[in-house]
């Protein structure tokens, strides 16, 4: 099985490009070639999964090898780094890659082999690592081809970050998988997707956030629009695009966006097919290969499509993770008879579509398209030395998606709001920062003594 097929030809056609550099098929083949040798037999390897072509290559190398690669957020604080180091025991950061090497590759692994270790976030403690192995990476990139027609002749344009699955496996391993080229932005802005798309690129992927932005701009400036417009198809994934913003891309470019939806323990779950009917609030029927199901609250199987009944997802199929490394009872906990629960909560319609209305874990926040648990920000929070206790709940946030708001008891002397939410920065991430920070005198709690998060906000 051979999950890279564009490496297959490895001649002078563009592979990778991040913002003005760039690398062609026989050049990556060459370069991650030589990461392959350099690495062989290793158990693990990590890469600080910098929007680069150096990252590129590492993943593609390791890849190459059968070594498992796990893509590292370069801006972890100091308390999620320990976390993600000591939990996946890389034997090699890769972050010293040459793009000038050569090497050869070994034999193609088997399907099962682990990929990829992407972290995700839970409800409470440090996030996961969900490894993902080769065949769930090719079911979803070969899913989503057939759904969206995708081709070797498209050209992927995104600024979406290389350590998690959006910007990886999709923006990344999904044009090397068809042949064509994926055209990394550097950073999102709408004017770099612009220029993208009226040059070379056919498709633009993003969170709903690079989307609520790209209405504003594309509203004020009508070259930007054109050039937007002439995409193939535009997608969104990894968190709800709200109506509005739907429609308002659709005034300025005549292009309807479509959804997918998916998960990091999955992959992709369901997309609007290229030639499908786009429903605002919809991410389409389930993908060639995946089951889906929906599960009332007792553990009974809907069998319904009212677009009405309310049930949590569970899927099976080829896209699935193997399992959250070193976590057998986590992992356990998640299936039930072989399906995934994904958490997510939707409704079916009678063509299969499905939407998703909301999530079981109220101790999620999905803020930017990234998911965050509000415990691990609570435990943050709680390290400061004027924190007494916290609770974090996100808000809805017209370009965010939700926002995190973080209820806060301190003593002595009250630390502001920026110095909580640098504080909160540099121990785990920038984007997990408090953007509003309240101070309470106690926080509500139950006759158990249990926070009652519902009595905030
Ligand atoms: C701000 N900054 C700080 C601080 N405050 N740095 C240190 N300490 C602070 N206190 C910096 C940030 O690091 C950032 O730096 C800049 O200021 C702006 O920060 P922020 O406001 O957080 O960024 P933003 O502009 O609001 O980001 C919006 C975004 C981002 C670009 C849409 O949220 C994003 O990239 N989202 C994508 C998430 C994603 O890929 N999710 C996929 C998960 P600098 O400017 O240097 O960066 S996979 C998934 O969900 C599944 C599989 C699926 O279905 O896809
Ligand atoms: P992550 O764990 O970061 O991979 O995030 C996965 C979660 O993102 C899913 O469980 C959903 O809650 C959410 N998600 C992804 N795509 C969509 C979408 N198109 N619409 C709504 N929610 C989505």
């Amino acid at each position: 099985m051979n999950l890279l097929e564009g490496l297959d030809r490895p001649d002078d056609r563009e592979a990778v490009r991040v913002g003005d550099r760039a690398l062609s098929y026989e050049r990556l083949h060459a370069a991650a070639g030589a990461v392959a040798e350099r690495i062989a037999g290793m158990r693990r390897v990590a890469v600080t999964a910098t929007p680069s072509l150096e990252t590129c290559v590492a993943v593609v190398g390791a890849l190459a090898a059968g070594v498992p690669i796990v893509p590292i957020n370069p801006k972890a604080g100091e308390r999620e780094l320990e976390h993600v180091m000591g939990d996946s025991a890389p034997d090699l950061v890769l972050d010293d890659v040459d793009l000038g090497a050569s090497g050869d590759w070994p034999a193609e692994p088997g399907g099962e082999t682990p990929a990829l270790i992407v972290y995700t976030s839970g409800t409470t403690g440090p996030p996961k690592g969900v490894v993902l192995p080769r065949r769930a990476l090719a079911a979803t990139l070969d899913g989503l081809a057939d759904a969206w027609a995708w081709t070797g002749e498209d050209v992927v344009a995104h600024g979406l970050p290389l350590y998690h699955v959006h910007g990886l496996v999709l923006g990344t391993l999904g044009p090397l998988r068809r042949g064509g080229a994926a055209w990394h932005l550097g950073r999102f802005s709408s004017e770099a997707a612009a220029e993208a798309l009226s040059a070379r690129a056919t498709m633009l992927f993003g969170v709903p956030t690079m989307y609520h932005r790209l209405a504003a701009d594309l509203e004020r400036d009508e070259a930007l629009a054109r050039a937007v417009g002439s995409a193939r198809l535009l997608v969104s994934g990894s968190a709800a695009l709200p109506a509005a913003d739907h429609a308002r891309i659709e005034a300025c470019t005549g292009l309807r966006i479509a959804e997918r939806y998916g998960m990091s323990e999955t992959l992709m779950n369901t997309a609007i097919r290229a030639d499908g009917e786009r429903r605002p609030g919809t991410v389409g029927p389930p993908l060639a290969g995946v089951e889906l199901r929906l599960v009332d609250d007792d553990g009974a199987v809907l069998d319904v499509s009212d677009d009405e009944t309310v049930g949590e997802i569970h899927v099976r199929g080829p896209n699935l993770f193997l399992e959250y490394l070193n976590r057998p009872d986590v992992t356990e906990e998640a299936f039930v008879d072989g399906w995934f629960k994904t958490g997510d909560v939707a409704t079916r319609a009678e063509d299969g579509y499905i939407r998703i209305v909301g999530r079981r874990a109220t101790d999620l926040i999905k803020s930017g398209g990234y998911k965050i648990g509000a415990g691990e920000i609570e435990n943050a929070l709680n390290e400061h030395p004027a924190v007494v206790e916290s609770a974090v709940m996100g808000e809805p946030d017209p370009d965010l998606g939700e926002r995190i708001v973080a209820w806060v008891v301190v003593e002595g002397e009250r630390p502001s709001e920026q110095e909580l939410a640098d504080h909160v920065a540099r121990l785990l991430a920038p984007h997990k920062r408090p953007r509003e920070v309240r101070y309470l005198d106690e926080l509500p709690r139950n006759a158990l003594g249990k926070v009652t998060k519902k009595q905030l906000g």
